[in-house]
């Protein structure tokens, strides 16, 4: 057995000195001292001794185990002192770009396009009052049309705005008329949440007011817009649409990018994405921003922005884009 645990000494020192990492040492200190070692296994053999030979081996053995634990321990030893010298502050982490959101990006080329047509843009606040979201845009208490937008009522008495046509009466009481503007933003709903709808989604507004602003005038601007936007002629298709603050007004819907018109669950199979309504400003809305209606009319739009950051990127569920999930949104490798 002496020579037994002579070459057990031996190759585990070998074995030892050619580790060059912690966990190749961790695994061979199992294999050295474990239950299944070949030491424990001499450690079973000594039952079988007579008193005297178990007292000898029973003390080479605990010997040969203390030699290896000491073998052990040094060597973690060096391979944490090597790690520590090696650990050098001063190097480059190695972070990933980051990038903008899809959204913003879509927001950026939209007013760039607009700022060249000479909007001004305009930031308004999130938390509105009832009379800016609904009263001054032509919808009174208890009208009907406040039931397209489900709202978020607010114990300040305040409400968190529906749709960005806020910004219209903030623009028109602050600068008058004539007037471009156009205002991103964040827009809350209490929504039934699925491929295409969120609760919170980002919509540009866009208004002009002059003089013989006419349907002409705000079919051009839109077409420039989705021209620019999406870099190519985009199929679009206009058709009636009601909302208090226009008259006429009308749907502006995109042809589906993410099925080519063939229809999906996006597009809820129909092959059109409702992406900004439009109309001509009603003549109460004026009045009631201190514009008179006989001088002055003009138009204005309400487009999906996050609609649109998904028909540019075929993001196909809008849900993708408030999550933060960097690994679903590093997809779209957008610098
Ligand atoms: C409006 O919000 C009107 N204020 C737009 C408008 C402005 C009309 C000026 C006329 C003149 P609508 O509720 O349809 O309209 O919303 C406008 C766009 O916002 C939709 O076409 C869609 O692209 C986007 N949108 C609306 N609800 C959601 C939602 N829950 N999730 C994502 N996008 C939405």
């Amino acid at each position: 057995m002496k020579e037994e645990l002579l070459e057990l000494l031996k190759s585990a020192r070998i074995e030892i000195e050619g580790v060059i990492k912690e966990a190749d040492l961790l695994n061979l200190k199992s294999k050295l001292l474990g239950k299944n070692s070949k030491l424990s296994e001499l450690m079973t053999e000594l039952k079988n001794m007579s008193l005297e030979d178990k007292r000898a081996f029973g003390k080479m053995i605990n010997d040969l185990k203390y030699d290896i634990e000491q073998m052990i321990q040094a060597k973690f030893n060096k391979l944490n002192a090597k790690d520590f010298l090696e650990f050098d502050n001063t190097l480059p982490v190695e972070l990933g770009n980051g990038s903008l959101h899809p959204v913003t990006i879509a927001s950026k080329e939209v007013t760039d396009i607009l700022k060249q047509m000479g909007f001004i843009i305009l930031d308004g606040p999130e938390m509105e009052s009832e009379y800016y979201n609904f009263e001054a845009l032509n919808i009174p208490k208890n009208h009907p049309a406040r039931d397209m937008q489900d709202t978020f009522y607010l114990d300040n008495g305040l409400i968190l705005r529906t749709h960005t046509s806020t910004n219209q009466v903030h623009g028109m009481e602050k600068y008058g008329a004539p007037i471009r503007l156009c205002a991103p933003g964040r827009c809350f709903r209490n929504e039934n949440i699925d491929h295409s709808h969120d609760n919170t989604f980002f919509q540009i507004e866009g208004m002009v007011i002059d003089k013989d602003v006419s349907i002409g005038n705000l079919i051009y601007v839109m077409k420039e817009l989705l021209n620019h936007v999406f870099k190519k002629e985009v199929d679009v298709r206009l058709r009636p649409g009601f909302f208090p603050f226009v008259e006429p007004g009308f749907e502006l819907d995109c042809s589906c990018l993410i099925c080519n018109g063939k229809g999906c669950p996006t597009c809820k199979n129909t092959g059109w994405i409702e992406l900004c309504p439009c109309g001509m400003i009603h003549p109460n809305v004026l009045k009631m921003s201190g514009i008179n209606p006989d001088e002055y009319n003009g138009f204005a739009f309400g487009m999906g922005l996050t609609r649109l950051a998904m028909m540019k990127n075929k993001i196909n569920d809008i849900r993708v884009l408030n999550s933060g999930d960097l690994r679903k949104l590093e997809r779209f490798n957008i610098k």
